[in-house]
């Protein structure tokens, strides 16, 4: 057997071009193929953000191969990283095959969202752990990270960084709104005492602490389209509210996030972009986690923590 505890890096997964979106929709659909109209919809989104490269598979290669690094200097040659994606290639159960062939006999399993939902990282969990129950492998869980102190002063640094960017931008003295998001889930999730809601709220909330911000509020963002009610306001209606009680600039933070994909390039980027000017009001993002040595250091505490915890 392989003495290393494998950690099972896990990550949302992308196409891996276009030709590939109807696959990865059809995936994310539960194997239900989408319409026409729906996938040719996808399909403009992706053209308008991408240009036939999708940021989030190179974002996920560099965020697990730094997290690799900050775990070989915390304790050389005792961890192996593994990339496990949700709705693209490799999926979770190669990421969890690969380690059995490997030998790996414990492992820690993470994903890149700081926040537990079990419609979120309890997904990914529940496949990863059926796997290696399946080929024999303990897996320990680190269920979210949405407070590790250094997550925190990474997102105060880029809140800080940007709102000096928005100040200059909408003029000094002007009204500014912080408005920190994630992607929205069905609102049934309340009804069964998800925490999803909470940590997302206790993040915003010491990162304003954090930057020195105190006019903030956390909307959600990037519904998905099915007819059932999902949480909201949505950013795009959120935006339109704070304009009409007269702020000039928004920040927006999306904190559920970490790394520069669709759902920021495309649903912050460029249109909730194209909302603000329609209003007449200046957003500026902050910058995404991506490789941040804060970032991986998190990544890197957890997993050490959950391997002592057990191993
Ligand atoms: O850049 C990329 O190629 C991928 C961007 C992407 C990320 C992402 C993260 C999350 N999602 C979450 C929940 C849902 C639920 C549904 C859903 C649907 C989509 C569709 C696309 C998509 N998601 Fe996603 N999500 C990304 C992309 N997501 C594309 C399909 C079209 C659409 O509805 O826009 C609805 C499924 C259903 O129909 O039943 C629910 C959550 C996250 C954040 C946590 C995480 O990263 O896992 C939660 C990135």
């Amino acid at each position: 057997a392989n003495p290393r505890t494998g950690v099972l890096v896990m990550s949302y997964g992308t196409p891996e071009s276009m030709e590939g979106i109807e696959e990865y929709y059809t995936h994310i659909r539960r194997g239900h193929a989408p319409t026409p109209e729906q996938l040719a919809e996808l399909t403009e989104r992706y053209d308008a953000v991408v240009g036939g490269v999708f940021p989030l598979r190179e974002n996920t290669n560099r965020q697990a191969e730094g997290l690799q690094a900050a775990l070989d200097a915390a304790a050389p040659g005792r961890y192996a990283v593994y990339q496990g994606l949700k709705h693209a290639r490799p999926y979770i159960e190669d990421g969890v095959a690969a380690m059995a062939a490997d030998g790996v006999k414990q492992a820690i399993g993470i994903v890149l969202a700081p926040h537990f939902s079990t419609m979120s990282v309890g997904g990914y969990m529940k496949r990863a752990q059926e796997k290696a129950g399946e080929l024999g492998i303990a897996l320990q869980e680190v269920e979210s990270y949405h407070m590790h102190p250094k997550l925190i002063e990474a997102l105060v640094k880029r809140v800080k960084d940007a709102y000096a960017e928005l100040e200059q931008k909408a003029g000094s003295g002007q009204p500014l709104k912080a408005l920190f998001s994630a992607h929205s889930l069905p609102a049934r999730i309340r009804d069964i005492g998800d925490p999803y809601e909470r940590q997302l709220l206790e993040t915003s909330a010491a990162v304003a602490d954090g930057a020195g911000v105190t006019d903030w509020q956390f909307t959600w963002q990037s519904a998905g389209r099915t007819r059932e009610p999902w949480l909201g306001p949505d950013i795009l209606e959120t935006l339109k509210e704070v304009a009409k009680a007269g702020y000039k600039g928004v920040l927006s933070a999306p904190i559920g996030f970490v790394s520069e994909h669709l759902e920021v390039l495309y649903d912050i980027d460029i249109e909730a972009q194209a909302v603000a000017k329609e209003l007449g009001i200046q957003l500026v993002r902050i910058d995404m986690l991506g490789t941040d040595p804060l970032y991986m250091e998190t990544l890197a505490d957890c997993v050490e923590q959950a391997s002592r915890d057990v191993f």
